[in-house]
């Protein structure tokens, strides 16, 4: 079993800790936003270790959708190169886990599509996209 690495954050460690100790009742929502979090469990891509990422919940369907705005900083989080690399993850939303795998998306239609639930879902989306010259990676995890 590799190990676990946990956030370098203390805000996102702390998150990742009490939703998965309390089996997903707890610590679930962003800060006072009140919005939904799920819990992205992956692969390091150069320490093969498991990486716990919390992301906003933006669902289509039963996939969710996956942006990686890191609030509009200017480069990718690193966990963009961990789904490239190891698209099997695994998503905890409350009290519910499962196996799927995450797939980078490229064609325009679909992100623009997407892009919309996305910013439905969590707002501030929107403002990080403006902030930032980048085009903020989303993955769809099916
Ligand atoms: N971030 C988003 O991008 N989008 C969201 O919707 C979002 C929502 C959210 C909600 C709640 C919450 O608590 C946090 C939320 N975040 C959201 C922040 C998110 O959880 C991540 O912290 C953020 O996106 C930054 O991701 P990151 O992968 O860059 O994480 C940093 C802090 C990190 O953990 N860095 C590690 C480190 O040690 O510095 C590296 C982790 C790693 O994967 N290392 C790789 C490995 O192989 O293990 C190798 C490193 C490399 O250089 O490739």
């Amino acid at each position: 079993m590799p190990t676990y690495i946990p956030s370098p954050r203390e805000w996102v460690r702390e998150q990742v800790e009490l939703y998965e100790s309390s089996g997903g009742t707890k610590g679930t929502t962003l800060r006072d936003t009140g919005l939904p979090v799920i819990i992205v469990t992956h692969t390091g891509n150069k320490s093969g270790a498991v990486r716990k990422t919390p992301l906003m919940r933006v669902a289509d369907g039963s996939r969710y959708v996956l942006v990686a705005s890191q609030g509009g900083a200017p480069v990718n989080p690193v966990w963009v190169h961990n789904l490239r690399l190891h698209p099997n993850v695994e998503i905890r939303d409350l009290t519910v886990v499962k196996p799927m795998r995450a797939r980078e998306v490229v064609d325009d239609a679909e992100r623009a599509r997407l892009w919309a639930l996305c910013v439905a879902a969590f707002p501030p989306y929107a403002e990080y996209q403006k902030k930032t010259q980048r085009q903020i990676p989303v993955f769809v995890a099916e």
